[in-house]
């Protein structure tokens, strides 16, 4: 049997794929499907090809056919294309084009004022890489789905129970014992706790992460019929933007967000209350570059991300342990992905590929 703990994007996504393959698997949430303790709730997440790393250009590809597979196999439609935006004094979009171009991703390098004509919501002065396949996925329905069709597929969720022990038995399986009592009994532990990873105390040798408290903001749109991109914005900050879906309200906003800047936290410890300078900061972006928004959030929200020093993800086998969902802010978009890849490495069908190693070095 399979043990899967935690049930956010990467736990349920994990399960999903075990299970489909028809796995026993057993998924443990210690609180319920879709709480917002993580990293993986709200109604909107960027995915897009265009990366400053040809590697994980080449991971979004694979990304965008798994989403398909979950989309077709839960009946449920998860990714709406929007068109991506890349800009920002910092941002490479040369480099970024010619990873694109070798990709055969298609994209469109635009100077400011062809650009401007384009988007006029959005006050454009350098150079814009346009790559229409960008878009949003929707993170709530995505766990909301996986974990529908795991426990469809055959798995057995357990909700609202905490692991409290974990004791490796023979060096092979694992004993996990649950705050309500329970005594279970793995051959393998898929270990998808995100920020929580740390309190689970594993005998595992993790590798620093750094858990931050993140904010987000959503803005409500001037003009209600335009359709948004997803932006990408590196320059003095580091924000992003994308259609915000359910969480903004019933009109349609954006969400905006400083991708850098969160606040050092546990998951135990976090405030869950929004940092009022970065609120400044994001405003005051709005007001400046995105005329086309009200710089006046009508909603706004607190997560965590766990970052690894080189910010490349964790997926790796430690004895009986699979350690998945360090995600460093960016995993959203891989998360039928990383389910896959998770459930290659729990079931031996795969080797750990040497950037998402716990013993790397940066
Ligand atoms: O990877 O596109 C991304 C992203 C946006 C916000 C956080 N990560």
């Amino acid at each position: 049997m399979i043990a899967v703990v935690g049930a956010g994007l990467m736990g349920a996504a994990t399960a999903w794929q075990l299970a489909r393959r028809g796995h026993e698997v057993t998924l443990i949430e210690a609180y319920g499907i879709g709480h917002k303790k993580g990293s993986s709730h709200g109604s909107s997440r960027i995915i897009r090809r265009a990366y400053a790393d040809p590697f994980y250009v080449q991971l979004t590809g694979q990304a965008y056919e798994q989403w398909r597979e979950l989309e077709h196999d839960s009946s449920t439609p998860l990714l709406r294309t929007t068109g991506g935006l890349d800009m920002g004094e910092e941002r490479d979009t040369e480099a970024i084009a010619e990873f694109l171009s070798a990709a055969g991703v298609p994209h469109e390098l635009l100077g400011p004022e062809e650009a401007s004509e384009r988007w006029p919501y959005i006050r454009i002065t350098g150079p814009v890489l346009h790559h229409p396949d960008a878009g949003v996925v929707d993170a709530d329905q995505t766990v909301a789905a996986c974990a529908r069709r795991a426990i469809e597929h055959g798995a057995e969720a357990i909700t609202g129970t905490r692991v409290t022990g974990i004791d490796v038995r023979g060096g092979e399986r694992v004993l996990l014992r649950t705050d309500d009592g329970r005594e279970i009994l793995a051959d393998t532990v898929v270990v998808a706790a995100g920020a929580w990873l740390p309190e689970l105390e594993l005998p595992v040798p993790l590798p620093p992460l750094e858990v931050t408290q993140q904010q987000v903001f959503h803005f409500p749109q001037r003009d209600p019929s335009v359709r948004w991109p997803t932006l990408i914005w590196d320059g003095a900050l580091h924000l992003y933007g994308l259609p915000s879906g359910s969480d903004g309200g019933p009109l349609p906003t954006v969400k905006v967000a400083e991708h850098d800047r969160g606040t050092p936290t546990t998951a135990r410890t976090r405030s869950g209350v929004v940092d009022a300078s970065s609120r400044t900061r994001v405003g005051g972006f709005v007001r400046d570059r995105l005329p086309g928004l009200d710089p006046d959030p009508v909603a706004e929200a607190t997560c965590l991300y766990t970052t690894t020093p080189d910010e490349d993800f964790v997926l790796d086998r430690h004895g009986p342990f699979v350690i998945v969902s360090p995600c460093s802010g960016h995993g959203a978009k891989f998360t039928p992905l990383i389910g896959a890849m998770a459930a290659d490495l729990a079931t031996g069908r795969a080797e750990p590929h040497p950037r998402f190693r716990l013993g790397r070095t940066a």
